[in-house]
C-alpha cells in the first residue's frame, strides 16, 4: 500500500506543515498543489529532518506564489503515477478557474485521470467527466488530505490538525 499526504495553501504556515510532515507516518510523497508561500527547500528539509529520506516532494507554485518564488523555480503543473492505474495532473487550479471542466481537458491531454489542486481552500473529492479531482482544502485552515493506493483501488481520507 502507498501513502500520500496532499495539501496545499500553506500561505507560509510552516508550522502547521511541520506539524502534519510529525503526525503522518510512511509517506511515499508529499503533495503540495501550490501557495506555498514559502522556499520549496524550507519544506524538503522538514521532510528529511524527520527521517522521511524515502518520501519524495511534489510540488507546484499557486498565484500567490509570485510574490514570493522558490529559488529553486516551481513549476505549475507536474504529471506523476499513483501506483499502476492512476496518473497524477498537479496544479495550483487558478489558471483554469478552478473549473473541473477546464481541468479535466487539461488531464485528460496528458493523459490523467485525477487532478490534484488547491486554489478554492475548500476540500474535495469527487468524480467528474471521468476524472477524479482531489482538493485537500488549506492546510492555513488546518485542513489536508491522506490518499492511499493499494493495487488500484484509492481510499481518500480528509484530515485536520
Ligand atoms: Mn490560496
Amino acid at each position: 500500500m502507498t501513502r500520500y499526504l496532499i495539501c496545499s495553501d500553506i500561505h507560509g504556515r510552516k508550522e502547521l506543515f511541520d506539524r502534519i510532515i510529525d503526525v503522518e507516518k510512511d509517506l511515499s510523497a508529499v503533495i503540495v498543489a501550490g501557495d506555498l508561500e514559502l522556499d520549496i527547500s524550507e519544506l524538503t528539509d522538514i521532510v528529511m529532518r524527520k527521517n522521511r529520506s524515502g518520501c519524495s516532494v511534489y510540488a507546484v507554485a499557486g498565484n500567490c506564489d509570485a510574490y514570493r518564488p522558490s529559488k529553486v523555480k516551481l513549476r505549475e503543473v507536474l504529471v506523476f503515477d499513483i501506483g499502476k492505474d492512476h496518473r497524477a495532473f498537479l496544479t495550483h487550479g487558478h489558471r483554469y478557474g478552478a473549473r473541473e471542466d477546464l481541468m479535466s481537458y487539461a488531464a485528460l491531454e496528458n493523459n490523467c485521470n485525477i487532478v490534484i489542486f488547491g486554489h478554492t481552500h475548500c476540500f474535495c473529492e469527487e468524480e467528474q467527466f471521468g476524472t477524479l479531482f482531489l482538493n485537500p482544502g488549506a492546510l492555513k485552515a488546518g485542513s489536508y488530505m491522506i490518499l492511499e493506493e493499494d493495487e488500484g483501488h484509492l481510499k481518500v481520507y480528509h484530515k485536520r490538525i
